[in-house]
């Protein structure tokens, strides 16, 4: 009986320090640039794909939101570009449009629902303008 009861706690504590997220999760998820060179200038675009690391399929409808054009690479975190998104027919492959004020290192980062993923998908894509 103790012996069970020892038992019980060493799985139970186990079981504790394992998160559920360990075994599949947001990490799965990557967002890459479909094209790391970007223009310099208004409407300049760029696009991302969503992989699913564990298949390296591209993923289709995600949405993404919370997103964020700024110049971090370059130690410009404050810099933004004004930015929106474009249709894409390319599934998995979401495009937008910017306004980039700057040659240099550009960060796009975003949050993403993905669907089938419970948990909000976090992503930093880095592009460099070029005049
Ligand atoms: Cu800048």
């Amino acid at each position: 009986m103790i012996k069970n009861s020892f038992v019980f706690a060493a799985l139970a504590a186990l079981l504790l320090v394992i998160p559920p997220a360990a075994m599949a999760g947001a990490n799965d998820y990557e967002f890459q640039p479909v094209t790391p060179e970007i223009k310099n200038g208004a409407g300049a675009e760029f696009a991302v794909r969503l992989i699913d690391k564990r298949s390296g399929k591209p993923v289709p409808g995600a949405v993404l939101f919370r997103t964020r054009l700024d110049m971090s690479p370059d130690s410009m975190d404050e810099m933004l570009a004004k930015h929106e998104p474009l249709k894409s027919d390319d599934p998995g492959v979401y495009r937008f449009k910017a306004d980039i004020t700057m040659a240099g290192g550009w960060a796009f980062k975003l949050q993403a629902k993905v669907p089938g993923e419970p948990d909000t998908v976090e992503g930093s894509v880095v592009f460099t303008a070029k005049d």
